[in-house]
This record gives structure tokens, C-alpha cells and sequence, in this order.
């Protein structure tokens, strides 16, 4: 039986770029990560728009999608599904079940991301103090912790069982502090966070360019040039 072709992923070290590294750990898809470093305008290449015309990362051929021909997918969401009927793991089958999970995923993509990603731009990015944006957006991030929590008291995982619900939120409460959050303020969204950062799957998905994360922490990888190309007008943007 011949080999399977691995997977290019095209990834930089963000929580919608962990939510890939995750599922592809856990599921044990074989994969290649080509770097979209998305501080020097990576996104923006002609060859990656084809891809990913909406120029945000992650991204992802398969060689051998449906029909044994290849598929180029782009939002995190759609590619943590294909992954996972792919895979055939983290999904469930029962009808009830997968819509629950499909309802958490939503959550994180229509909810959780957008808003925690603002929170991340007012609270550490924005050049000035806007208060009505921080307050607006981290009060919402609150409002939704508070819904993440209400449901882990009654849940272990998001969809019952650990699914890419989780894989796909889990990112996203990772960096609370960021938000303006206390984790001690949700105690079961903090034991869902601590459960799912042990799984060995996750501390390898962190892992994979960590160094790239490492140095945007640091300041480094965060320089004028990045704050241009991710924040400034237009002129970056023209395709
Ligand atoms: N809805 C998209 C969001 C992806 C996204 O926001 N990616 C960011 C990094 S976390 C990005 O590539 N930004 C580059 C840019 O905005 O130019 C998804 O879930 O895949």
C-alpha cells in the first residue's frame, strides 16, 4: 500500500494556526508546515492567494483529498471539519452529537475568536487607549468565558466528548491574560484548559514554530514593519 502524501499546512504560530497543529497531532495525519510569516506580508503572496483569497493563514493542501484528487481549503473551521471526517476522529457520528459539536464549533468561530481577537488588538496592539473599545471587548470575551463555563459545569468537554470543539476554542482561551481575564473567575473552564494543555498532542502542536511565537512575545517579531503590514491602511493590502 503506498505511502500517505502528507498534508502542507501553511501556518504561523497564532491560536487560529494551533488549532491546525492540534488536530493534525491528534489525529496523526501525516504533515508539512510551509511558514506564512504573516508579520513580513507572507499572506499576501500570489501564489498563497490562490489559496487563501481572504490572505489569512491557516490554509491547508491535501494531495489526496476527495476522489484521490487534490484539495486547497482555507478558515480554520472548515479545515478542522475536513480533518476530521478525513481522520474519521473527533467528530462525532451520532446525529444529536454532531450538531452539538457543529453549534461549539460556530461558538468559537463566530463568537469566541472574533471577539478575543479584538480584546488581543484594543488591550495590547491598538498605538492608542481606546477604553470604550477595551471595555467592549473584553466585557464581551467575559460574557463568553461565563458561557464556556456554565456549560463545562455540566460537561466535561464542549460536545461531550473531546472533539475539534475543543481543539478549536482551546487556543483562544490560552492567551486570557491577553484578553483582560482571570481564569480563577471560571473554575470550569479553567479545569477544561489545564485537562486539555496536559494532552501530549497539544504541547507538541505548540511547539511546531515556536520560535516565531517566542520572538513576537518578546517584542521582536513584533516591529513597525509588522504593525504596518497587519494594521496600517490599505497599502499593504492591494492584490
Ligand atoms: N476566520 C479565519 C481567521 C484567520 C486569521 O485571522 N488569521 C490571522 C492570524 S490569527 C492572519 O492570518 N492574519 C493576517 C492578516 O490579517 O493579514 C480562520 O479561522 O481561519
Amino acid at each position: 500500500m503506498s505511502q500517505q502524501q502528507p498534508i502542507k499546512l501553511y501556518y504561523w504560530p497564532t491560536p487560529n494556526g494551533h488549532k491546525i497543529t492540534i488536530m493534525l497531532e491528534e489525529s496523526r495525519l501525516p504533515y508539512e508546515v510551509e511558514p506564512v510569516n504573516i508579520t513580513r506580508g507572507h499572506q499576501f503572496d500570489p501564489e498563497f492567494l490562490k489559496i487563501a483569497p481572504n490572505n489569512k493563514m491557516p490554509a491547508i493542501i491535501d494531495p489526496e483529498g476527495p476522489g484521490g484528487e487534490p484539495l486547497s481549503l482555507f478558515e480554520s473551521g472548515a479545515i478542522l471539519i475536513y480533518l476530521a471526517e478525513k481522520s474519521g476522529r473527533f467528530i462525532p457520528e451520532e446525529p444529536a452529537a454532531y450538531y452539538s459539536m457543529l453549534q461549539w464549533l460556530m461558538f468559537q468561530m463566530g463568537g469566541l475568536g472574533p471577539m478575543a481577537g479584538q480584546a488581543h488588538h484594543f488591550c495590547n496592539y491598538a498605538p492608542e487607549t481606546i477604553d470604550y473599545a477595551i471595555t467592549r471587548y473584553t466585557s464581551e470575551v467575559y460574557r463568553l468565558y461565563n458561557v464556556m463555563d456554565r456549560r463545562l459545569g455540566e460537561s466535561e468537554y464542549l460536545a461531550g466528548e473531546y472533539s475539534i470543539a475543543d481543539m478549536a476554542s482551546w487556543p483562544w482561551v490560552r492567551p486570557h491574560e491577553r484578553q483582560g481575564q482571570d481564569l480563577a473567575e471560571f473554575p470550569n473552564l479553567k479545569r477544561w484548559f489545564e485537562t486539555i494543555g496536559e494532552r501530549p498532542a497539544v504541547q507538541r502542536a505548540l511547539e511546531v514554530l515556536a520560535e516565531a511565537r517566542d520572538q513576537g512575545k518578546s517584542g521582536t517579531g513584533f516591529d513597525e514593519k509588522a504593525r504596518e503590514i497587519l494594521f496600517g491602511d490599505q497599502q499593504y493590502r492591494q492584490q
